[in-house]
């Protein structure tokens, strides 16, 4: 029976990984942090299965001791300070868990179980402002935030610590991707969330900042069977997964009442945009300049050639069924 170690395990994608595993037969090990109200997140229904071990990205020995417990044949570093909005009040704690938290556990494996397989998340947020269209692995990296710049170094020590010492270790650079589980900050979640209460009745109007910032978006249980695909190869390699096609927050925000039966018709432009029910002409959605950032990441737009030529991966959930489902889920949770 294959071993697995997972960091980030409560997260949305450690979650759908941890199922994707025991599915596959694994014995699943998770690093959980020490809070003061136990909470497994969205992992709570398979609890019983998985076995956790209290550390933190930030603390060298706990890992050390998380890869001496699991003696894993392959670690998922999915932890990480994911929030990039987060990222300008939390610069130094998004460094010290994105970045140096890589070299933490690379090093933590090496001295342990170094023929462990090691996937680490990095992201599309390296592209920044892009530098082509559509993005590859090719095209050359311009971090817009401090989670931007932090997860570029765990994404070079990553393959810095495959050509130093052989480790096998591979980084999916990995575009948006949500899911039911997604975070409610998450524009997409928050988007879901908002249609689903304003559709009972819950809330009057959806506030939003950038609505022309125009994002590849993927369902996250498509992209957690890439991540164990790259580690079923022959040689380690860095991929990117993404569905090819790109949109707007605004598209996005059309796309989640239509799933919810709703009409809304769209007037103003810039911070003066917002829209309407066209039933009751009561304003749903305006836009709030407190959500802008400082720098903004305009087009992310990737192209999934390699892994799908390569790993013979492929999107199986189109957009349209992403917001459909993360609607049906919003509104039952308001019920
Ligand atoms: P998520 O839902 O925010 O989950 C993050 C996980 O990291 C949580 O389990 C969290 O634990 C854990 N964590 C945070 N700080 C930690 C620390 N100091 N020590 C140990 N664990 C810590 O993120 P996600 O969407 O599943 O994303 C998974 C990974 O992929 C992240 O590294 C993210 O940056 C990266 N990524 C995500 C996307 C995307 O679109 N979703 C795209 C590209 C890359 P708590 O429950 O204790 O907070
Ligand atoms: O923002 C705009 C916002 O916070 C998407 C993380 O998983 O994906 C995610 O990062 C876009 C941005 O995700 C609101 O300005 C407008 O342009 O959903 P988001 P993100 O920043 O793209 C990457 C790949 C990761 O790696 C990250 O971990 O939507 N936007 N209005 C808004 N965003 C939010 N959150 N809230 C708004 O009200």
């Amino acid at each position: 029976m294959k071993k697995a170690l997972i960091t980030g395990i409560t997260g949305q994608d450690g979650s759908y990984l941890a199922e994707l595993l025991l599915s596959k037969g694994y014995e699943v090990y998770g690093i959980m942090r020490r809070k003061s109200v136990v909470d497994y997140g969205n992992v709570d229904h398979i609890k019983d299965r998985i076995q956790f071990i209290y550390a933190d990205m930030t603390d060298y020995v706990s890992l050390v001791n998380a890869v001496k417990k699991a003696m894993p044949d392959e670690v998922y570093n999915l932890a990480a300070q994911s929030f990039v909005a987060t990222s300008w009040e939390q610069p130094i704690a998004t460094a010290d868990i994105d970045a140096v938290g890589v070299t933490n556990i690379l090093e933590a494996i090496k001295l342990i179980k170094p023929d462990a397989r090691f996937y680490q998340a990095s992201t599309s947020e390296m592209f920044g402002l892009v530098q082509e269209v559509p993005q590859t692995e090719k095209t050359p990296f311009y971090p817009r935030s401090p989670y931007g710049v932090a997860k570029l170094y765990g994404h070079w020590i990553t393959k810095n610590y495959r050509e130093s010492f052989g480790l096998f270790a591979c980084s999916g650079i990995l575009f948006n991707h949500e899911s039911e589980r997604r975070g409610l900050e998450f524009v997409t979640r928050k988007i879901t969330n908002a249609v689903a209460k304003i559709k009972t009745g819950h809330q009057e109007c959806l506030e939003l900042g950038n609505m022309e910032a125009k994002r590849d978006w993927g369902h996250s249980q498509d992209y957690v069977r890439a991540m164990w695909l790259m580690l079923q190869q022959d040689t380690p390699d860095d991929y990117v997964i993404a569905t090819g096609e790109t949109r707007t927050v605004r598209e996005f925000v059309d796309a989640a009442f239509q799933a919810a039966g709703m009409e809304i018709e769209w007037h103003g432009k810039g911070v003066e945009e917002y829209a309407v029910n066209t039933q009751d002409g009561k304003t749903v959605v305006k836009v709030n300049p407190h959500f802008f950032r400082p720098a903004e990441v305009e087009l992310l737009l990737g192209s999934p050639k390699k892994a799908e030529e390569a790993l013979g991966w492929k999107r199986e959930i189109p957009f349209d069924e992403l917001v459909t489902r993360m609607v049906a889920n919003d509104l039952e949770l308001v019920k």
